[in-house]
């Protein structure tokens, strides 16, 4: 009776701790007991699942691919999770096809949303201050909208547990998980490959709506960095992102001094985001230039270079590639000029900034990678209306960053890299649950199936409409 007993004690305790970590909640409305166990996520949108009523979406099956072992639940995202989640239709967009795709606005999301970017240094002091106090606000509240993942172990059959979390870390969150290596490889969903560009371009495109909702400031956008226009972290003052002191830490007269960082480590596949030692990584770090190996920014030189190569990716589409746009672009492929560089581009502003910048999964509670990434993201842009994939970096062409739709969207993809693209997509579906952007090809399929639904109601009407004539006269 007593081992009885004790067994008992034992799976009560563990019934509560399973209790525990599905009462505490990614969409907040889809973190319910209820959610979790019918495998459902289709929050209500005017008091229908996926505002189906309203003509929004429709809660649909995810397609269904089997997951593999060990567990990695990025992997065909948010299958580990949930069967159902919304499929949104025209320009919906979000969870529960609340949202309008990035660039649309209104009701009905029919209004172009342009936004035209500036450099950062040539914000006015007006401009300037709405963008900081924007940002503070995002570190400071707590999303109504997403909680994030934590977990110790997650071979562990429901061992995680979601956590409330500020806009900004939730943001911090999704590029630590991404960057997370697949088992097995030294690969990732984020970085060394063709999804690259893409996967920033979402994520930004993440963070300014939810910014936007957060603060009502349907104009917010992120600036971006010129570093080509600097030979020093012109932004590392108590007028931008903070003076940088001697330790590293920012300067206590600015306010991101106190800003704290989150997921501060790479852990193994199996840990996400635990804050085992508190006492490190606890504030921004930035040694600019300090680092012997990286101490010089890149220079137009540089961007110039990039920019000539004729292909946006090369087999193997990785690290490796050689002429490759996306490559030199993320600083693996060093131009061949006489100084001797170990990264270039992307990469070395990352270890240029030595510090919080410079390490993958802390990269992002850094408030500079934010405008570093919105400046990468001027070099691919789309056209609006175009089908064809333009590199440019002037600002006529900035201006359509935000304006179009999902470059997954409207791109005819060329198909020497969406092949590649596909295969790193992981990082894709990631972001895409998470934004609540389909991918293109789903997307695609998805409408393709609309249009034949309306092509076939449209002749049925016209059937019955002659039938109708035909009987009456
Ligand atoms: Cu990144």
């Amino acid at each position: 009776m007593d081992s009885f007993f004790k067994w008992f004690l034992l799976a009560f305790l563990q019934y509560m701790a399973c209790l525990k970590a599905v009462d505490a909640q990614f969409p907040r409305p889809c973190t319910t007991v209820e959610a979790l166990q019918t495998r459902t996520c289709c929050p209500l949108w005017n008091g229908s699942p996926c505002g189906f009523s309203s003509g929004r979406g429709v809660c649909a099956p995810h397609p269904a691919r089997d997951l593999p072992k060990p567990i990695d639940y990025r992997v065909n995202w948010p299958r580990a999770f949930y069967d159902s989640v919304c499929t949104c239709w025209g320009n919906y967009d979000g969870f529960d096809c609340s949202q309008c795709l990035p660039g649309w606005r209104g009701p009905q999301c029919l209004q172009r949303h342009h936004v035209e970017k500036k450099e950062i240094t040539d914000l006015t002091d007006s401009e300037r201050e709405t963008f900081l106090s924007n940002l503070h606000t995002a570190k400071d509240v707590q999303s109504d909208r997403y909680m994030i993942l934590k977990s110790n172990d997650t071979t562990v059959d429901r061992n995680y547990e979601f956590q409330n979390t500020s806009v900004y870390n939730l943001y911090v969150w999704m590029h630590y998980y991404s960057a997370k290596s697949y088992a097995g490889s030294g690969n990732n969903a984020a970085h060394r490959g063709p999804a690259f560009v893409f996967w920033h371009r979402v994520f930004l495109l993440f963070i300014e709506r939810e910014i936007r909702d957060l603060t009502g400031n349907q104009d917010f956008y992120i600036p971006y960095w010129d570093w080509t226009r600097t030979d020093n972290c012109n932004i590392c003052t108590n007028k931008y992102f903070g003076g940088v002191r001697q330790d590293g830490r920012i300067d206590s007269a600015s306010r991101f001094s106190q800003w704290k960082t989150i997921c501060p480590f790479q852990e193994s596949l199996g840990i996400i985001c635990l804050n085992t030692n508190a006492s490190e990584a606890a504030h921004l770090i930035r040694n600019p230039g300090k680092d012997p190996v990286f101490k010089t920014l890149p220079t137009a030189a540089d961007v110039k270079d990039a920019m000539a190569s004729q292909l946006f990716d090369t087999p193997p589409y990785d690290t490796t590639s050689k002429n490759s746009f996306r490559n030199k672009l993320e600083g693996f492929e060093i131009p061949s000029d006489s100084r001797r560089l170990n990264s270039s581009m992307h990469n070395l502003v990352h270890r240029y900034l030595n510090g919080t910048m410079s390490l993958v999964p802390t990269a992002a509670n850094d408030p500079i990678f934010m405008l570093h990434h919105s400046f990468i993201d001027n070099f691919i842009y789309v056209a609006p209306n175009s089908t064809k994939l333009f590199l440019g970096t002037s600002t006529e062409k900035i201006q359509h960053m935000n304006n179009h739709k999902q470059l997954w969207k409207e791109t005819k993809l060329p198909f020497e890299w969406k092949k590649p693209l596909q295969n790193q997509a992981q990082g894709w579906w990631l972001s895409a649950a998470l934004v609540g952007v389909r991918g293109y090809e789903e997307r695609r399929e998805q409408d393709k199936q609309i249009d034949s639904l309306r092509q076939k109601k449209k002749e049925r009407a016209r059937e019955t409409s002659s039938k109708t004539k035909r009987d009456n006269g």
